[in-house]
C-alpha cells in the first residue's frame, strides 16, 4: 500500500514545529558546480517568451509555440510541452560566457517524457555549436536507429553510436529521469538514478566558440531534431557528477532551501508539490 501522508497532518506538523522540521523532508539537488537550472515553474516562464534559470538567471528564447503543462502533468510543478513542429527553447543570452566556454568536464540532467517517437537524432537538450558540429553534448534518441544515449563529440573524437548507445528505442509515456555526465575520457549516461550505459571517449575538453544550448532540438532550430514530449528540471554543471549524486538529483524536487536566505517561492513550490501526493 502507498504511504500518504496526509496534508491536514503536514500543516499540523507546521504549526508544532515550525518551518524547519517540515524543510527536512525535501530532498535538494546538487550545488556544487551548477551552472544554470531551469524548473520551468510557471512563476519562471512566460510561454510567449521566454524561461528563466533560477539559479544563475541565464534567459532561455521560446521558440515555436510549447506549451505551458500544469502540475499535474509534469514531474515538479509545471513544465514545458513540447509538440515537434518547430518548438524548442535557445539559450542565446550568455554574455558571462557561462555556456560558450571550455567545458573539461560536463553534466546534463533533466526529467523528460516521450509523447511519440518520429525521425532520427531528437535533442531533449543539445549543447552545440551547430552548424560547425565540432562540438556536441547531448541527450538524445534516434527512432531510426532505434537508440539513446548522452552523445558526445569534441575536436578530438566523438561516440560511436552504432558501438556506444543504447540500442533500443526510449521508452515511451513514462517519466525518465536523464542524467549524461563527461569527464574528458569516460561518459556516464544515468537512467532514474541508475546508471544504464558507460563507455570510453577520450576526446578531452568541448571546445569555446559558437556553443548554444538548446531545449528540444539542436541550437541552431533545424526543425529536424524536435521532441514530442514534456521536458522538466533542466539542470546544467561544469563537471560531472557521481553516481551517488546523480542517485540524489533523482529523488530531488528543486534546490535545497534555505529558509534564511529567503527562498520562499522554491518553499511554497515544495508545499504545492506536496499536496499533490
Ligand atoms: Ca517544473
Ligand atoms: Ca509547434
Ligand atoms: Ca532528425
Ligand atoms: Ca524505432
Amino acid at each position: 500500500m502507498k504511504k500518504m501522508f496526509p496534508t491536514c497532518c503536514m500543516f499540523v506538523l507546521v504549526g508544532l514545529f515550525g518551518w524547519n522540521t517540515k524543510l527536512a523532508y525535501s530532498v535538494g539537488a546538487v550545488q556544487d558546480g551548477l551552472v544554470a537550472y531551469w524548473s520551468f515553474d510557471e512563476d519562471t516562464v512566460d510561454i510567449k517568451k521566454e524561461a528563466v534559470d533560477v539559479f544563475g538567471g541565464l534567459v532561455a528564447v521560446v521558440l515555436g509555440d510549447p506549451e505551458l503543462a500544469k502540475a499535474a502533468d509534469c514531474k515538479v510543478g509545471e513544465c514545458i510541452l513540447f509538440d515537434g513542429a518547430v518548438d524548442y527553447l535557445l539559450v542565446e543570452e550568455d554574455t558571462q560566457n557561462k555556456i560558450n566556454r571550455n567545458w573539461d568536464q560536463i553534466t546534463l540532467e533533466c526529467w523528460a517524457f516521450i509523447n511519440a517517437l518520429d525521425d532520427s537524432w531528437n535533442r531533449i537538450i543539445s549543447l552545440d555549436d551547430m552548424p560547425a558540429n565540432k562540438n556536441v553534448a547531448s541527450l538524445y534518441y534516434d527512432d531510426d536507429d532505434n537508440r539513446h544515449n548522452f552523445w558526445v563529440r569534441t575536436p578530438q573524437g566523438n561516440t560511436d553510436a552504432a558501438k556506444d548507445d543504447i540500442k533500443e528505442d526510449i521508452p515511451l509515456e513514462k517519466w525518465l529521469h536523464l542524467t549524461g555526465t563527461y569527464d574528458g575520457s569516460t561518459v556516464h549516461y544515468y537512467i532514474n538514478g541508475k546508471l544504464a550505459n558507460k563507455y570510453s571517449m577520450k576526446g578531452g575538453p568541448l571546445k569555446k566558440g559558437g556553443l548554444i544550448l538548446g531545449i528540444g532540438d539542436r541550437s541552431d532550430g533545424c526543425n529536424c531534431d524536435t521532441i514530442q514530449g514534456y521536458i522538466d528540471e533542466f539542470r546544467i554543471y561544469d563537471r560531472a557528477l557521481t553516481a551517488a549524486e546523480v542517485a540524489n538529483n533523482f529523488k530531488a524536487e528543486g534546490l535545497a532551501v534555505h529558509p534564511n536566505l529567503g527562498k520562499l517561492s522554491l518553499t511554497w513550490g515544495y508545499i504545492r508539490n506536496l499536496r499533490h501526493r
